[in-house]
């Protein structure tokens, strides 16, 4: 059976965990401890993920490591076009996002989250302010362009239905907002986006996914850290 290695503190890890709930396909969850520093343990990173990072999936005789990858080759897999389209302009709209998202999104809002909490919390020092504005400004112009761009004319980004973009792109999103307990209301379209994602996958998926960082956001910052 398909193995999954994630950590829910991670956003692809949490991507991963809600598209193979959400699509059912039979698999194991294997938690590896990032927090505990699993991921550099010697078995880990010789047989599992030479790059000691989640999210990875063993199938078969395939380990395949990165979020993207990994969610294209099941849904190719297992023909889960509702996901994936394989009209090949459909795809390449959704492959517009998962390509961005790396040195946007997630760059701004991992890089703020690291900054603000992962950093101070595992060495003891002050939050490193450069970085934490370096994070800040990507992901405030991210938001900006998912709303102007990706959400601009549909209801999913760069298309009528949900996608792997969608899974991908509300983790990241989740990040800052729940982790760090910022507040983006002011990203009226965002916040429409991503409780429709949240209604798509179904609450207590999506809820399951995130009670870890949602409940580290609440302990460790107050709303009066919304704007961070
Ligand atoms: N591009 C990869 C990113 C994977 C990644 O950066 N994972 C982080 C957690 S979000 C990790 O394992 N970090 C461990 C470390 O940096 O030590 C993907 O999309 O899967």
């Amino acid at each position: 059976m398909l193995k999954a290695y994630i950590d829910l503190m991670s956003q692809p890890s949490r991507a991963v965990f809600i598209f193979l709930k959400y699509t059912k396909i039979p698999h194991t969850i294997v938690p590896v401890a990032l927090r505990k520093g699993e991921h550099f343990q010697e078995e880990y990173a010789k047989s599992i993920n030479p790059f000691k990072l989640v999210p990875v999936i063993h199938d078969g005789d395939l380990i395949l490591p990165e979020s993207v990858a990994i969610l294209k080759y099941l849904c190719t897999k297992h023909n889960i076009t509702s996901l994936y389209p394989t009209d090949l302009e459909a795809q390449a709209r959704i492959d517009i996002f998962t390509q961005w998202q790396h040195l946007n999104l997630r760059m701004g809002g991992g890089t703020l989250f690291q900054a603000r909490f992962i950093q101070p919390m595992t060495t003891g020092k002050p939050v490193d302010e450069a970085k934490a504005e370096m994070g800040r400004k990507v992901l405030y112009a991210s938001l900006k362009k998912m709303e102007n761009i990706f959400l601009k004319e549909t209801p999913f980004i760069n298309s009528d239905s949900m996608s792997i973009a969608d899974i991908l792109g509300v983790c990241e999103l989740m990040q800052p907002q729940l982790g760090l307990n910022m507040d983006f209301s002011e990203y009226p379209k965002l916040c429409v986006w991503s409780k429709r994602v949240r209604e798509e996958v179904g609450a207590d998926l999506f809820d399951e996914a995130h009670q870890y960082v949602a409940q580290m956001g609440k302990r460790f910052f107050s709303s009066a850290d919304s704007k961070l």
